[in-house]
């Protein structure tokens, strides 16, 4: 037991120059600290990110509300409470704030005391959070790298956002993250000898100005060749197309280019899209191909594609156990995308990853197009293992920090480490 002494915010920038709140949490024998991350193109579905909205200071962004409750309310509601008790310090503060989407205290502020609570208690035992969370963690996650950016986090005017490579036939995740940067660094340089721009999007992906989406994957695939390895067999495809930005809610249509060509397209058109797409490519794994609350068309998709393909609902459950209990009955998705900042909590996040295993669901912890230099997602996708981690390309600090930390856990772990590969992927035909 180790009581909270004291708890203090204050703002500092994200990858995007955007400011974030940082917590610090200082209880008799130690102390942690985390930085919350933020997203671009968020599920209206999410708990509330409070920003102050005075347009003088960053735009309306600063987040010094968030700061003072946290300096104030939160504060004093927790000290002296043990940071260790991650349950009843969530649920305090769930309970302080008493709205169903944290709009009272910002789920930024909540879930930044929330981590640093973790990490104080992992810091008074002297331990790595990974083992703090879960002594018993050995397995490594299988990255997804988002080699190419579009939709809402680049101007290359794709409208699917992220393309993805999944290392899946490396032996550890060492050896994956070396296959990611050499398939990376391949790539910029096709597409420098095609004449394409190699500057980065926000999660550290190239970012060119392409004709039409087919190519993305097709660049990417040969970029997989020229670097050595088998498509298919070695890398695996996985994406995430956030649909709910280029679903036009007026229309009640998906706007979306084919071929370069704009087409308004019905759920029942998506599907059919992403069925052509699963036939002619090495995709494993599709997020959000369909719009947040199209709860029926998200059934249909599973029922004709579920046993050959990773669906994954991220804007669509937002890390919600609610929404994530009604998706198992209607089986609405096979996977769920896990981003503490969607729901506000350590305890809810680990209890949304829980129930998706649990229900035979793979689970991929993720993290926003927005971050910082903090480490904490590593160290949940190795605790909650089996599992897949989302955090960007090769590039771009932000991105690494979080691969660089896995790199030191299986260090840390030593033989013991596993690292999965396609074995994440029993379920699914292949
Ligand atoms: C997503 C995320 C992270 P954002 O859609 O999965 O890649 O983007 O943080 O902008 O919501
Ligand atoms: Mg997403």
């Amino acid at each position: 037991m180790s009581k909270i002494t004291d708890i203090r915010a204050h703002e500092v920038l994200d990858s995007r120059g955007n400011p974030t709140i940082e917590v610090k949490v200082t209880t008799q024998s130690g102390n942690g600290s985390a930085i919350v991350p933020s997203g671009a193109s968020t599920g209206v579905h999410e708990a509330l990110e409070l920003r102050d909205g005075d347009k003088s200071r960053y735009g309306g962004k600063g987040v010094l509300k968030a700061c003072a409750n946290v300096n104030g309310p939160l504060k004093e509601l927790l000290l002296g409470k043990d940071a260790s008790d991650q349950k009843a310090v969530d649920e305090a503060m769930i309970g302080l704030d008493g709205t169903p989407n944290k709009s009272k205290m910002g789920a930024n502020a909540i879930l930044g005391v929330s981590i640093a609570c973790a990490r104080a208690g992992a810091a008074e035992r002297g331990i790595s959070l990974y083992k703090y969370l879960n002594m018993d963690a050995v397995t490594l996650p299988v990255p997804m790298m988002n080699i190419l950016n579009g939709g809402k986090h680049a101007d290359s005017g794709l409208d699917i956002q992220e393309f993805m490579i999944m290392p899946v036939g490396a032996p550890s995740f060492r050896e994956a993250l070396r296959t990611g940067a050499e398939i990376f660094h391949t790539l910029g340089g096709l597409l420098k000898d095609a004449g394409y721009s190699t500057t980065v999007g926000d999660e550290g992906g190239y970012a060119p100005k392409l004709a039409h989406q087919d190519m993305a994957i097709e660049f990417i695939l040969k970029a997989v060749e020229v670097a050595g390895y088998k498509a298919g067999d070695d890398i695996l495809i996985a994406m995430d197309p956030a649909a709910s930005e280029f679903f036009d809610k007026d229309k009640g249509k998906y706007m979306f280019r084919v071929k370069g060509e704009m087409h308004e397209m019905s759920s029942a058109d998506m599907i059919g899209f992403w069925n052509e797409w699963i036939a002619k490519y090495p995709i494993i794994s599709i997020e959000d191909g369909l719009h947040e609350d199209d709860w029926a068309a998200w059934s249909d998709m599973t029922a004709q594609m579920g046993d050959k393909l990773q669906i994954v609902g991220d804007d669509f459950l937002v890390t919600s156990v609610e929404r994530l209990k009604k998706a198992i009955e209607q089986k609405a998705a096979n996977s769920i995308l896990i981003k503490m900042n969607q729901i506000g909590t350590l305890s809810e996040t680990i209890d949304a990853i829980n129930l998706a295993h649990e229900s035979g669901w793979t689970t991929v912890v993720s993290h926003r197009s927005g971050e910082t230099e903090d480490t904490t997602l590593a160290d949940l996708a190795v605790a909650m293992g089996p599992g897949q981690i989302k955090t960007g390309s090769l590039s771009r600090s932000d991105r690494v920090a979080k691969y660089n930390q896995l790199l030191r856990i299986e260090e840390e772990l030593g033989d013991k480490a596993v690292f999965p590969g396609r074995k994440i992927f029993s379920q699914i035909k292949m």
